[in-house]
């Protein structure tokens, strides 16, 4: 009865959120309402069962906000008179857990953070299978986050490996299975077919681990288990689907091949990139360390993995613990970017935001210090001067990326698509469309909940295409603002 209401669960590295849909059919084209009904932080602590591992997730704390969220999402729509009709969840890529085989009984697992130290075997898996065989067969550049190489059979108890949205679909639903997207960011899936690749899981040693079968984004995953229907106080049991679960699929969930965008999903990690047809496994997209990863409707994904505003929260973090003060990184950005962009001193240092050595927490003002030093430059200059280096740096790696784009996958780009928590930043897109050059469109800020939505919202049979989704979508799956390939921001 009612109006239909979907709820998008979206983990992300530094904070979770819980958002209702609404789909609002009462003046003949259909619109869609999106509220947040739930925001937590999130973040790594130090790994309590230490196997190799040095950081960790809070899966109980993640599992405990997930079913509070969806509490209040139960709550928001029947306030507006709608029944819960779908819930998904989507999260950041390659961490995963290793729970008993089989269906049923609510997982109760370790998760371990791949900004954890990197585990002594690093060099020796990759050893075994060359970086160029795994490249080709799936896709992905050697990188220390890979689940490929943070997986290890010797150190692991044997089960089936669930990425944290399936680990959750799994307590929701009772459920296994293991989603496209998410399961792309592993190291461990065939880019061509889509499935598992079964030579390099042998030639790592992990086919004693089960690998559940991969379904397409969209597919449902069952109905809440009877005990989860009662702790959200829904009216009866409300199906779960398995949407576009890496956050980054979410994100870019609107995105077509050839559309000639530069798309950047600036949140903890930038991901900068392109949706083609086809993965590109050449040599030259290898050497500029490019993902082939699963977006929707068959899209490959070409990524850039960059560092994000994690450099900015990270600074933020150590600032505050320093001065007993709570620094806030929105207000931060506000405040370096009342400086003209080339002011007296000029241009901030720029350092390089995907070097690996910013990939831990702790110390990162210096480790930041450090990387400008080592280019020539000077440091940069107390809390504001380090938050412009961080914003300019970004906006550099952003602008690096359409020549990157441009040159391995031939294609032209013509603007420049700025969504996540970034696209709030003004600074950020304002030195991304001097930079570039081009026009940049920033927004939708929720875009991984709105695209976790739209996969529901089709699958459900709500709308015909993701396009007529985003076409309801209003700001909530559009954007926000304009910056002209000059400076201004036009609203
Ligand atoms: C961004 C992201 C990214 C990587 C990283 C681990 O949140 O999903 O695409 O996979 O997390």
């Amino acid at each position: 009865s009612g109006a239909p209401a979907y709820a998008a669960v979206d983990l992300g590295a530094s904070s979770g959120r819980v958002m209702l849909g609404l789909v609002d059919r009462s003046e003949g084209s259909p619109r869609i309402r999106m509220t947040e009904v739930h925001r937590f932080a999130n973040g790594p602590r130090p790994a309590s069962l230490a196997a190799g591992a040095t950081l960790e997730w809070d899966v109980e704390r993640l599992s405990g906000e997930t079913l509070e969220g969806l509490a209040a999402a139960v709550r928001a729509a029947e306030a507006e008179g709608a029944t819960l009709n779908g819930i998904g969840i989507d999260s950041w890529g390659v961490d995963y857990a290793l729970v008993p085989s089989g269906d049923g009984l609510p997982a109760v697992a370790r998760v371990d953070h791949h900004r954890g130290a990197e585990p002594s075997w690093v060099g020796e898996a990759a050893a075994v299978v060359g970086t160029e065989r795994a490249y080709a067969a799936t896709g992905i550049p050697p990188q220390s986050i890979n689940t490929s190489v943070r997986l290890h059979a010797a150190t692991e108890p044997v089960g089936s490996l669930l990425l944290v949205p399936d680990l959750l679909v799994r307590l929701l639903s009772g459920t296994v299975g293991a989603e496209l997207t998410i399961a792309s960011t592993t190291q461990l899936l065939d880019v061509r077919s889509g499935e598992w690749s079964r030579p390099l899981i042998e030639a790592w040693g992990l086919d004693r681990i089960d690998f559940p079968a991969i379904v397409a984004p969209g597919t449902p995953a069952g109905v809440t288990l009877p005990h989860i229907t009662r702790r959200l106080r829904a009216a009866g049991p409300v199906p779960v689907y398995r949407v576009a679960e890496h956050d980054t699929a979410s994100a870019m969930a609107f995105a077509a091949p050839g559309d000639g965008q530069l798309i950047v999903s600036s949140g903890s990690w930038s991901l900068a990139g392109i949706s083609v047809a086809e993965p590109v496994l050449t040599a030259e997209a290898l050497a500029a360390g490019l993902t082939n990863e699963r977006g929707v409707g068959d899209s490959t994904l070409l990524l850039r993995n960059l560092a994000g505003l994690w450099l900015l929260t990270e600074c933020a973090r150590q600032w505050s613990s320093e001065g007993g003060r709570m620094l806030d990184p929105v207000e931060l950005v506000r405040e370096a970017s009342l400086a003209p962009d080339d002011a007296a001193g000029g241009r901030p240092p720029v350092f390089d935001v995907g070097d690996p050595r910013l990939l831990a927490p702790g110390g990162m003002p210096e480790r930041i210090a450090a990387l400008c030093v080592e280019r020539g430059q000077s440091p940069p200059e107390g809390v504001l001067g380090t938050v412009r280096s961080i914003v300019e740096s970004l906006a550099t790696a952003y602008a690096e990326s359409v020549e990157v784009f441009e040159r391995v996958a031939g294609t032209r780009i013509r603007s420049v698509r700025i969504v996540g928590g970034g696209s709030r930043n003004e600074l950020l897109c304002r030195r991304t469309a001097a930079l570039t050059g081009l026009p940049v469109v920033a927004g939708p800020a929720e875009a991984s909940a709105f695209g976790n939505l739209a996969v529901q919202l089709v699958a459900a049979g709500e709308f015909a295409s993701l396009s007529d989704v985003y076409a309801a979508g209003g700001s909530a799956g559009g954007a926000i603002a304009h910056y002209e390939a000059g400076e201004a921001a036009a609203r």
